[in-house]
């Protein structure tokens, strides 16, 4: 199978190419890369300006704190990247006032064969670039980052190892808190997990985990997500 293609556009390239990748090169992103899975590049946004001070930024119209990112770099940046590869790129900007990124759109996003990832930084960047590219627009939580670089990477991780191949075993990903469970159409967190020792700090392990009866386990499992999904994210009950 050909490769996820992951390109990233941002002022901070550095964040995605250090080598070893700092956060990308841990664990099962890095696997996957390995493995020929995925691969991701990211351009400097300032590879793309026209001006000889290599701005990417300019003060907002109407005056205010903080700068705003120019259209012309975004654009010409976009379009030659895009021109690297004849498949079509999903392009997603990721900014706070983007959809919520949930493992819906997730799965959405890892059966696409490429992804153009838009990191702003700054305020934002200039509404008409936004409105001319269409890209999609993600945020992936209702908290203030300074960049669109963490997203990215938070999207990136979520996406790649999703990909088939990318986990140790299969089926790690289909038991997943938040994935849907076979003939349910709400995702549970996950349940309780125990290993060795059977008792540590005179706490013991509950006693159906150690019973053998997989039938039993199953529903004790399954009993333990409603109850804790019911408990601290009641907002997952009610999509
Ligand atoms: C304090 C500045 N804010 C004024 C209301 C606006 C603002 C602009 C740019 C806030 C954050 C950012 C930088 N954040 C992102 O680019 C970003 C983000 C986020 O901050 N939270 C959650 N998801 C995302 S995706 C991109």
């Amino acid at each position: 199978m050909t490769p996820l293609r992951i390109d990233i556009l941002t002022t901070f390239p550095e964040v995605f190419s250090a080598d070893p990748p700092a956060f990308l090169g841990a664990s099962i992103p890095a696997r996957a890369r390995r493995a020929g899975l995925v691969e991701w590049r990211a351009f400097n946004l300032r590879d793309h300006t026209r001006d000889k001070h290599q701005k990417t930024d300019d003060r907002p119209f109407g005056g205010g704190p903080g700068m705003v990112m120019t259209c012309q770099p975004v654009w010409e940046a976009v379009h030659a990247v895009e021109a690297i590869d004849p498949r079509p790129a999903t392009r997603i900007l990721l900014t706070p006032q983007g959809r919520p990124l949930r493992q819906g759109l997730v799965e959405e996003l890892a059966i696409k064969p490429r992804l153009l990832l838009i990191a702003g930084h700054y305020e934002g960047i200039d509404e008409r670039v936004v409105e001319r590219l269409k890209p999609q627009e993600v945020s992936i939580g209702d908290y203030v980052l300074s960049g669109g670089e963490a997203a990215a990477l938070v999207l990136m991780d979520a996406v790649i190892r999703l990909l088939p191949g990318a986990l140790g075993h299969e089926g790690s990903a289909s038991e997943d808190s938040f994935s849907m469970l076979p003939g349910e159409s709400i995702r549970l967190l996950d349940c309780p997990h125990y290993t060795k020792p059977r008792e540590w700090m005179g706490m013991a392990v509950p006693g159906v985990l150690l019973s053998g009866d997989h039938g039993e386990i199953a529903r004790w499992r399954l009993d333990q997500r409603r109850a804790r999904t019911r408990e601290r994210r009641p907002d997952l009950l009610n999509p």
